[in-house]
């Protein structure tokens, strides 16, 4: 299986500002910021309309715009593998864009997902993937999370619908967050998202999208929310990157931080044989300059590829397979020998983690 790589257009145009300070890079606009993720091992990019497209854009302009995206993605051999709306920066949304009190609002965000979903469609893109940054609270007071839920959910009714009625190949995802940048979001992980999936009127449509980072603000161990949605069939994509547990959204460079929990991410992703864009939403740090934002782009790449190969390393080595095709052996109703008097299981299990470890060091 060919495997393909894709960055958010946001990850590389983000110029290094932080709630505490200014940008420190140059503004790289939207086509650039493509041609640049093609030169630099990248297969394939997701982004927000509004990246490309200022939001507000008559249709002509809007057309202009999309017409010279696709000539340069044609050009430099990108493609747009999902498409989502910024619903979250304009200070309309500051109470919520789907669970705002005003139903005014409301309409508004689903207008722009409705538009966002309409560009995704033009750029070809089969998935549109909602993170709704602004559903969630800092007062519980203001809203019930009853409430709430049944908003988002007659939201993503609503443009699940759209999406069939406009006959668009595309298939709606949701992106967990526990938090950030409101003080709690409603839809905070795989779990939340697969319970409020289940109560749409076409579940079939809409999956999640898990972001490692958002998994670890939660304190949960990511490829156990990577498990989750693929059991349930519903892996829509994939955001890798690094994040230290329960901090604020660091979206540090795959690689960057808690190595094991990438390894067992990739892991799980490799046997699955998971067909999805494997897919980076992280940003370069405040002090990577301009070149070194496509020294970022590969190093995400390359940590993917690393971890893949320490995978195969994994399955191919005897003391592994020893170990696995043992622990294989218990998985059985057979009393453990003839007499009945079971012996003490010994688990090797601090030998096989050890394994892992110095597998990922390369020592081994
Ligand atoms: C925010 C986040 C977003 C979504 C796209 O934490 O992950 O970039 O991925 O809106
Ligand atoms: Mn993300």
């Amino acid at each position: 299986m060919k495997r393909i790589f894709s960055f958010g257009l946001w990850t590389v145009m983000h110029r290094g500002g932080d709630p505490f300070g200014q940008p420190t890079r140059a503004p790289l606009d939207p086509l650039q910021a493509m041609s640049g993720l093609a030169a630099h091992g990248a297969q394939a990019f997701e982004l927000h309309a509004e990246d490309l497209i200022p939001s507000g854009s008559p249709d002509a302009e809007r057309d202009r715009l999309i017409r010279k995206a696709r000539g340069l993605m044609e050009d430099v051999g990108i493609i747009c593998v999902a498409c989502g709306s910024d619903v979250f920066s304009d200070p309309v949304f500051r109470d919520g864009g789907l669970t705002s009190n005003e139903a005014r609002v409301r309409r508004q965000a689903i207008a722009r997902y409705k538009a966002a979903i309409d560009v995704g469609h033009l750029l070809d893109a089969p998935l549109f993937n909602i993170w709704g940054g602004r559903d969630g609270a800092e007062v519980d007071a203001s809203r019930s999370p009853l409430d709430a839920l049944k908003r988002l959910r007659d939201g993503f009714n609503e443009l699940a619908d759209y999406i069939a009625r406009q006959g668009y190949n595309m298939r709606l995802s949701i992106e967990p967050k526990p938090n950030e940048p409101r003080g709690d979001l409603y839809l905070s992980t795989v779990g939340h998202t697969l319970g409020l999936i289940a109560t749409l009127e076409q579940p079939d449509r809409v999956g999640v999208v898990l972001e490692l980072a958002h998994a670890a603000m939660a304190g949960l161990n990511p490829a156990y929310e990577v498990a989750h949605a693929l059991h349930a069939g519903k892996l829509f994509g994939i955001h890798l990157n690094g994040q230290r547990p329960l901090r604020f959204d660091q979206d540090l460079r795959f690689g960057g931080a808690n190595l094991k929990d990438g390894f067992f991410v990739v892991k799980l992703l490799e046997e699955e044989v998971w067909p999805g864009p494997r897919s980076f939403d992280a940003r370069p740090y405040r002090t990577t300059d301009g070149q070194g934002v496509w020294q970022f782009v590969e190093g995400c790449i390359r940590a993917y590829q690393i971890l893949a190969e320490k995978v195969q390393q994994y399955h191919d080595d005897p003391e592994v397979q020893h170990l696995l095709a043992e622990i294989a052996s218990w998985d059985t109703e057979e009393p453990d020998d003839a007499g009945g008097a079971s012996a003490p299981r010994v688990f090797a299990y601090e030998r096989l983690d050890h394994l892992v470890f110095e597998i990922l060091m390369g020592t081994r």
